[in-house]
């Protein structure tokens, strides 16, 4: 039976600077993973802090938050059979000394703090940082948004004018007549 999982991935501040998030995307794609969900945004410092609450107890949790919200980040729903423990496996090693061959971090990471690339740890965690990014609110809002715009670009289209003056073809014919005499 598949197993197919979604998980959160953040491309971070170091690797964005560098403009990596295309190459690191590419790298999940080509493991294939499907990127459901992007957007670059840097979140504050109070964000981060709630995003790295499990961490709050060590000694660089302070250096982290600072770090997260410094510059701007690539988030990201990924999806694929196990996705969560895929996900952790391409990363590599949260220290990219220490990562195997060939993962993200490895490639990518400068050192254990700015490593370029986070991945939910647990599938429970996987849902509450999802949720943290991409709220089911603005999911609703987003997908309602697009409807208004689709049935807007049908509405404005040529093709809806042309099917309702075929539909309506005698009554926009007689409306002409009546302006030609009322003008003449
Ligand atoms: P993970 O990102 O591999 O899941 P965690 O232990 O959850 O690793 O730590 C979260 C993040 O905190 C890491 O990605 C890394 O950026 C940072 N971090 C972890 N350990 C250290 C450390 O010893 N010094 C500085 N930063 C650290
Ligand atoms: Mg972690």
């Amino acid at each position: 039976m598949s197993n197919i999982e979604q998980t959160l991935s953040i491309i971070k501040p170091d690797a964005v600077e560098r403009n990596l998030q295309e190459e690191i995307k590419k790298k999940f794609i080509e493991n294939g993973f499907i990127i459901k969900k992007e957007k670059k945004i840097q979140i504050s410092k109070a964000e981060a802090e709630e995003f790295y609450k499990v961490h709050e107890t060590k000694p660089f949790y302070e250096e982290l938050c600072n770090y997260l919200s410094s510059g701007p980040i690539v988030v990201m729903i990924i999806e694929k059979v196990n996705a969560v423990l895929e996900n952790r496996k391409l990363m590599g090693a949260t220290d990219p000394l220490k990562a195997e061959d060939g993962t993200i971090r490895k490639i990518y990471g400068i050192s254990i703090d700015k490593n370029s690339v986070h991945g939910s740890d647990s599938v429970d965690n996987a849902k509450i940082e999802i949720e943290f990014f991409f709220k089911s609110w603005e999911q609703f809002f987003a997908k309602l948004l697009d409807k208004v715009y689709f049935l807007q670009s049908k509405f404005f289209s040529r093709g809806f004018w042309v099917c309702l003056f075929l539909k309506f073809e005698f009554f926009f014919v007689l409306l002409f007549y009546q302006s030609q005499i009322n003008y003449f």
